[in-house]
């Protein structure tokens, strides 16, 4: 009786030890999972569900496969592949859920997001963010052909990666009291994101009452989730191995 969550695992082609590890990940610690859920940043980058390399169709059937066996998974935009669709959750069998969801488990309010949002002295990309995630902006870019995209992801990756490397390390963390603010809204004591890239568990008050924001990890040399029981929450990480 666990259920699991994870986040940026920021998939690729060009990281076939991370694919490797995602899908034992899936056929082993998550088969006999309560639910499964993915807070965002899944694919490193995500151009459309048209998208139809070889690479995404192996990924999709084994999320097909997973859900199928009986795991109710779900999943929340991330940053990067915040063009995932409909067509995509139908092809897997995944359930996509607001960027800003409370769940009861095991009888507990827990409110789950990738995390982007909390991170409000980065005002530039909240900026950006609105703009992208507009419906006139993705209509737009979703007419675009696939070859058209997939430059523009390239130029945007490139431009995050050199923006980056500039803005302080607090701009690029959360802010706490957005934590506060957003766990006293949605009357939580536990909440659990990604994105920042630092898994650790916080303590906190919130509501004048002891609370515990989790943060997932990205997946590199190491892989992360969180597995929460009726009475035992477990932030574990395990090696991924590299590919000879
Ligand atoms: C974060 C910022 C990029 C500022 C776009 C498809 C699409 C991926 C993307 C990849 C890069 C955003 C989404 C990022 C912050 C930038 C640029 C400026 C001001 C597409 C797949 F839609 F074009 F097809 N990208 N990212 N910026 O790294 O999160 O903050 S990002
Ligand atoms: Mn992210």
């Amino acid at each position: 009786m666990s259920t699991l969550f994870i986040s940026d695992l920021h998939l690729e082609q060009s990281r076939p030890q991370v694919t490797k590890a995602f899908l034992r990940f899936l056929f082993n610690q998550a088969a006999h999972a309560d639910a499964l859920y993915i807070l965002g940043d899944l694919f490193e980058a995500w151009i459309g569900d048209d998208d139809d390399s070889e690479y995404l169709q192996h990924i999709k059937e084994a999320l097909l496969r997973y859900s199928e066996s009986g795991v109710p998974t779900y999943f929340i935009h991330g940053n990067r592949d915040f063009l995932v669709g409909e067509k995509f959750a139908e092809e897997t069998g995944i359930v996509l859920l607001q960027e800003s969801t409370v769940v009861n488990l095991y009888d507990e309010p827990v409110l789950l997001m990738h995390g982007d949002t909390l991170c409000t002295r980065d005002v530039e990309y909240l900026a950006f963010r609105e703009q992208v995630r507009s419906q006139q902006w993705q209509d737009q870019m979703l007419q675009q052909p696939l070859a058209v995209r997939r430059q523009l992801a390239e130029k945007l990756r490139a431009e995050s990666r050199s923006m980056g490397s500039m803005k302080a390390e607090d701009i690029m963390d959360v802010t706490p009291e957005q934590v506060v603010s957003v766990m006293e809204q949605d009357k939580v004591q536990k909440l659990i994101h990604g994105h920042t890239h630092r898994p650790n568990r916080h303590d906190l008050t919130v509501n004048n009452q002891p609370g515990e924001r989790i943060v997932l990890g990205d997946w590199e040399e190491t892989g992360w989730y969180l597995s929460v029981k009726p009475d035992h929450w477990d932030l574990v990480s395990f090696p991924i191995p590299p590919t000879k």
